[in-house]
């Protein structure tokens, strides 16, 4: 938790009333009706949250109890009920919304298609047979490697209609990292595509699937390629074949299996503090109220609204607010396979002239890099049709958000800053945008039945204004169960007992509240790095560099940078001698693309820095704390007694090469 944070935010004065032509039409209409909505969540828990899935979820069978913690951390919603997302998502709309277009979809070159709900439905139940066919089965698991297009909800939806779990593994990362989740998830089915375009660049997909599974010890049956450019693919006889012959030929009938509430819906894997990433396990009913309340409450969702969510399907913002959320209350929604930047740095803007967006969300290192990349840009764009404004990912700077305000938003749309993880499934604290006022840096209040809180470790609130652990108090429906095979370490992590006594959901974030109960995101507690958006493990990356012959230790650290809000900063020990000026800028280009090809560029080291050892703690534990504090260039001003070799801090301070 660094100081300057904490000074930065407690000089923020500007508050944002949400205008009252905004609050007349809002769903939630008011604070006064936002805190009615939070008393009724305090007096009448289960009742909130039954009423809530009653009212917006259709049921193949009601449930009779709401939650049952009797085997808490292990929480059970609506566990005796049973429905199915797909049916949720499409079906349901048909005789109302079937020709409503569920989805604008615009390539990279700029061509758009849309999708109504009916023919997104159709496809859906081709492809789902097209599973059924291939002998998948309930609870079988399938990963998703597409790039983000309408076939990736198609075959994440067709999943989900036939009670298959699927795990979407982002586009961007590598054989090995595709490879680790394949065998974690024991898949027994691949779904990816020739190649991805974004920017005009070809990125293969097939090709890396290949790699990744002829390194992998588990045998996949299936793997079925969309011919996204038409590059000719290695097809392996009788495992591979592509998603025409896969699908075109089935019936468009396919009736949605009913689930138990408590089913697996899919898999997400995201980055810890070890090596190892965490197979995040969330399950049907509760996972989609929660994706259908946040758009009501938080995107204030409007039937003619056209929403836009600038994520890709392989984060979970891609899950909820792309293939879930949106599509669950009948909307309209962009899907963009491009990058911000392509063909010129003004396609953002383009897009939402071009398609009369009203609700745009995207994360905070966007904004930044649109900013940099042509402040006045947006000018030249009709934007008028945008009402409401999000962020997502990592704390967004004040200046950033008066940016987003000022020339996005014209002055007229509310900013949603909303905090939540992989983990919680949907937003935990967020503006609700017709009640709440908005602060430049703050996500503000928790949602109606999520008691988030900040606490120390005994689990008292600590006082406005003081640090703590976020965590949220009571279970809610749309968390996560556990981390899949790994039950201990979702306990351990998520409910310990040196936080609290294990009492509270323990987010892993510090925050604190001001004197209005407002949430300030200080960061994480433990070394996940955030870049771009993107959770990054340093246990991942120390790893991949340690892979490498010629690494002995690692250590990786972030640093804020202005552009990604964590730039990835490595502390090197060779095998060998440290490098002299001359050889050591050849060496780190050498590293880094190491750590592209082992995880992915996202997690490359913008800066190697190389030393004969690492600042351990006596019981060899590395202190990356200090190492974060050089890397950002600061005097080391707190006791380093507890080294084992502080000299060594001394020379990790200078910059080789
Ligand atoms: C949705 C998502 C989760 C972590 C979380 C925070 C950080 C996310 C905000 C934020 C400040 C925000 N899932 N984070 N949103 N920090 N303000 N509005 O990002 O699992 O990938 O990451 O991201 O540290 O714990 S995630």
């Amino acid at each position: 938790m660094s100081d300057s944070k904490i000074e930065s935010i407690l000089h923020e004065e500007r508050r944002f009333e949400p205008s009252a032509a905004f609050t007349a039409n809002a769903n939630v209409s008011g604070m006064e009706q936002y805190r009615q909505l939070c008393q009724q969540a305090e007096e009448d828990w289960q009742g909130f949250w039954g009423d809530c899935a009653r009212r917006e979820m259709d049921w193949d069978k009601p449930f009779s109890t709401v939650y049952d913690g009797s085997d808490a951390p292990h929480h059970k919603w609506f566990n005796d009920g049973e429905l199915n997302i797909s049916a949720n998502c499409l079906d349901r709309h048909l005789s109302t919304r079937g020709d409503k277009t569920a989805i604008i979809f615009e390539d990279d070159a700029g061509t758009t298609e849309l999708w109504s709900y009916r023919q997104l439905h159709e496809a859906v139940c081709r492809f789902a047979n097209g599973l059924l066919a291939a002998g998948l089965q309930r609870g079988d698991r399938v990963i998703i490697y597409m790039p983000m297009r309408p076939q990736a909800v198609v075959a994440m939806q067709a999943c989900a209609r036939i009670g298959a779990v699927h795990s979407v593994v982002f586009g961007g990362f590598s054989a090995k990292s595709l490879e680790d989740r394949i065998q974690d998830a024991g898949a027994k089915m691949v779904i990816t595509a020739d190649e991805s375009v974004r920017g005009g660049k070809a990125i293969a997909l097939k090709a890396t699937v290949d790699a990744a599974l002829s390194a992998c010890s588990h045998q996949v049956q299936t793997v079925v390629v969309y011919q996204r450019s038409g590059a000719p693919v290695a097809m392996q006889e009788g495992r591979d074949v592509y998603w025409h012959d896969f699908s075109d030929h089935q019936s468009t009938d396919c009736p949605p299996v009913a689930l138990n509430a408590e089913a697996p819906l899919f898999i997400l894997y995201t980055s810890g503090s070890t090596g190892k990433p965490k197979g995040i396990l969330h399950t049907c009913g509760g996972y989609l109220l929660g994706s259908i309340l946040s758009m009501r409450w938080v995107f204030d969702y409007q039937e003619n609204d056209v929403y836009w969510c600038t994520a890709d399907v392989g984060w979970i913002t891609g899950h909820t607010y792309v293939c879930y959320g949106p599509l669950a209350v009948g909307a309209t929604q962009v899907i963009f396979e491009g990058i911000p930047t392509y063909p010129h740095a003004g396609r953002f803007w383009e897009i939402i002239a071009k398609h009369k967006v009203t609700t745009f969300y995207t994360a905070p290192t966007a904004i930044r890099s649109l900013i940099k990349a042509g402040a006045d840009l947006p000018k030249q764009h009709d934007l008028s049709s945008l009402r409401i404004l999000g962020t997502v990912g990592e704390p967004i700077n004040p200046e950033a958000w008066m940016w987003y305000h000022e020339v996005v938003g014209g002055r007229r749309c509310p900013i949603v800053d909303t905090w939540w993880q992989t983990e919680t499934g949907s937003n935990v604290i967020a503006p609700l945008p017709g009640a709440i006022t908005t602060k430049p840096g703050s996500c503000t209040l928790p949602l109606p039945g999520l008691f988030a809180a900040v606490v120390d470790e005994q689990g008292n609130d600590v006082g406005n204004g003081e640090g703590g652990y976020l965590v949220i108090k009571k279970p809610w429906p749309s968390q996560l169960r556990t981390i899949w095979g790994d039950d201990q370490r979702y306990c351990d992590t998520y409910y310990p007992a040196n936080i609290a006594g294990g009492r509270f959901y323990v987010a892993g974030d510090s925050a604190r509240c001001d004197e209005d109960g407002y949430f300030w995101i200080m960061g994480r507690i433990d070394d996940v790095l955030n870049v771009s958006g993107h959770r990054l493990g340093t246990m991942e990356i120390e790893s991949a560099l340690v892979a490498n012959p010629k690494i002995a230790e690692a250590a990786v650290v972030g640093r804020p940078d202005e552009l990604t809000g964590e730039a990835v900063v490595a502390f090197v020990v060779l095998k060998g001698e440290r490098p002299t000026a001359e050889n050591a800028t050849a060496l780190m280009t050498e590293l880094r693309d190491w750590v592209g090809k082992e995880i992915g560029a996202i997690a490359k080291p913008k800066e190697i820095r190389f030393g004969d050892n690492l600042p351990k703690t006596r019981s060899g534990k590395i202190m990356r704390r200090l190492l974060r504090i050089i890397a950002a260039g600061e005097e080391i001003t707190q006791d380093v007694s507890t080294l084992e070799n502080p000299a060594i801090l001394e020379q990790l301070k200078e910059k080789i090469g």
